[in-house]
């Protein structure tokens, strides 16, 4: 049977783009012969500065999300990272058998410490190793994400298979699930970058949790390609990237929604994927709104995952150790 394992970061408002590369999958997966895990990654979010009361409130908000979304807790385990100390302890001897130079090459850490690799956290560095003790502690065979996190899981395969290779069989070596469509939401203020929830301005992003109008105001202002036409093409990143969100909260292909937009501007394609989002959004963000008025029942949630996974994790940390010839 397939384990699934995957998270989102606590980081800040999560975005069409977090639900299209990644939690539509989730949904999908619990619906399949596949035991499901979803994490809400917060030792993953403190590589960057945290304000700690935002922390504690963007960790019931991320569990509302996949709640409301159409993750179920009695069909997939949902749990908080930390709650599960033995990530840690692995990650520790996961970093043993990684090389500085592999995650040097990692883009994500290329791009979040720019040009300050002096003054950022050891932690962002090592960013990828927490990622793949989470997803080896658990012994994932497949892991749903965008395609941002491609690299990641390909660290953690080569970790898994360097540690497999030198022990013997230690560790199941995971695979990446990744949707081919909606891989890769770009910024509505910018088709060349991907929507990011650490973005300058909320421009660049459809928070899942943003009200109808500020989403009509957000797509009214996503910047366009020259031309008139409403066409997925190489040379039309901004009008492609629209198509794809429009398909993948509408279930409509790109095809069909280009017919349907034929000989019609911009501004009426804007208009109609906005009310599209809206419609979408609306009972995600009623369930959302219960949710957070509950926060006790969002903990027993969590508290009840983490508990239900303490075996699995245990068990692999002391076999690992074994191997390795740790106590
Ligand atoms: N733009 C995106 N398109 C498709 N999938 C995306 N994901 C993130 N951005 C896009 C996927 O969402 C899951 C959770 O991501 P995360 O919380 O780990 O954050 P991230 O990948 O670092 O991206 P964010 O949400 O934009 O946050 P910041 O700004 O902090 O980098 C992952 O499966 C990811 O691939």
């Amino acid at each position: 049977m397939k384990r699934i394992f995957s998270g989102i970061q606590p980081s800040g408002v999560v975005h069409i783009g977090n639900y299209l590369g990644a939690i539509k999958q989730f949904v999908e997966l619990q619906n399949q012969d596949a035991e499901c895990i979803y994490c809400i990654v917060d030792l993953h979010t403190i590589t960057v500065p945290q304000d700690p009361e935002a922390l504690k409130k963007n960790i019931l908000s991320v569990a509302a999300i996949y709640l409301a979304c159409g993750v179920d807790p009695e069909k997939s385990t949902i749990f908080v990272q930390s709650h599960r100390p033995e990530v840690a302890e692995l990650s520790w001897i996961l970093n043993c058998h990684t090389y500085m130079g592999e995650l040097e090459r990692m883009a994500q850490f290329k791009e979040k410490a720019g040009e300050n690799r002096k003054s950022v956290s050891a932690g962002l560095f090592d960013y990828p190793v927490l990622m793949a003790a989470d997803i080896l502690l658990y012994r994932t065979t497949d892991v749903p994400v965008g395609e941002d996190q491609k690299q990641h899981i390909e660290i953690t395969r080569d970790i898994a298979e360097r540690i497999n290779n030198k022990y013997g069989q230690v560790f199941t070596v995971p695979n990446p699930l990744i949707k081919k469509e909606t891989a890769r939401i770009m910024g509505l203020d910018d088709p060349k970058k991907k929507m990011a929830k650490s973005a300058s301005t909320a421009f660049n992003y459809i928070a899942l949790t943003d009200e109808p109008d500020v989403i009509r105001d957000k797509i009214k202002r996503a910047v366009t390609d020259s031309g008139s036409e409403i066409k997925a093409a190489s040379d039309k990143p901004a009008i492609s990237n629209l198509l794809t969100i429009f398909s993948g909260i509408s279930g409509k292909s790109i095809a069909e929604l280009e017919q349907e937009f034929e000989g019609k501007n911009y501004s009426e394609f804007k208009s109609d994927l906005a009310e599209a989002v809206v419609r979408f959004l609306t009972p995600i963000q009623k369930k959302y709104n219960e949710l957070m008025s509950e926060p006790e029942k969002l903990r027993e949630i969590l508290n009840a995952g983490a508990k239900k996974l303490e075996p699995i994790a245990k068990k692999t940390l002391i076999e690992v150790k074994s191997k390795i010839g740790l106590g």
